[in-house]
């Protein structure tokens, strides 16, 4: 995917507050400091688009990104963190969950779910993963900071994860890091893919009007 335009579109926190414009959306779950917002910047080749913290807890609302005019990428508050407050806790959770269930007939494409390489997955991450699969949505496990152990512990690292989320053999887990950038062009394909059987076409072959505007 070449991205030509990434754009932050709005921080919202209810659903009459999402984008209206109908375009399809790939959102990013996981625990709080797991890199959701950083592999987003990556995704976007952008170094601040989305904000990034050294302390959990940095994304509390929504954002919505713009890529292209054609889809959004989404970038959802983070789980699990234990130094907040339980209403805090609670409104976040809140908020991915509305989100979840207003988007998953219509707008959402893929859940992208991130679990952190060097870790089995939290009871918050099984959680969250059979909750996906009971919605029946489509799902991307990726596992991030793959810069953080060696290369030869990659592949056991993914097997320990597949294991615990009882993976199917089908079932893939993608390793990735911002910080090396590692696994973007399979993070991308991925993307393509479902973006691709919603859209009819590539989505790199949707030309918009701005563009032809400008032409
Ligand atoms: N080494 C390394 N650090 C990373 C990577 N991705 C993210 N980080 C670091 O991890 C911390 C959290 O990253 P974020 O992208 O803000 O994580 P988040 O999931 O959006 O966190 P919340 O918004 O709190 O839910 C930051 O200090 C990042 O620099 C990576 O691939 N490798
Ligand atoms: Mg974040």
């Amino acid at each position: 995917m070449i991205v030509k335009k990434a754009e932050h579109v709005i921080t919202a926190v209810k659903p009459n507050q999402y984008p209206a414009t109908g375009y399809p959306e790939i959102a990013f779950v996981g625990r709080s400091n797991v890199g959701k917002s950083s592999i987003i910047n990556t995704l976007a080749n952008r170094k601040n688009l989305a904000r990034v913290g050294s302390t959990p807890g940095k994304t509390r609302q929504i954002n919505f990104f713009n890529i292209n005019d054609v889809f959004f990428l989404v970038d959802l508050p983070g789980y699990g963190f234990a130094n907040v407050s339980k209403d805090l806790k609670a409104s976040w959770e809140n908020i991915i969950e509305t989100y979840l269930y207003s988007r998953k007939e219509n707008a959402l494409k893929l859940i992208v779910l991130l679990v952190d390489i060097r870790h089995s997955p939290s009871k918050d991450d099984i959680t969250m993963h059979q909750w996906l699969r009971g919605f029946g949505l489509n799902t991307l496990i990726i596992a991030t900071k793959a810069d953080k152990i060696s290369r030869s512990q990659i592949t056991p690292r993914l097997n320990d994860i597949k294991k615990v989320l009882q993976l199917g053999n089908d079932e893939k887990v993608i390793p990735f890091s911002a910080e090396k950038r590692i696994g973007i062009e399979a993070v991308w394909s991925e993307i393509d893919i479902n973006l691709e059987r919603f859209l009819n076409q590539k989505p790199e072959t949707i030309i918009t009007e701005k563009e032809t505007e400008t032409e």
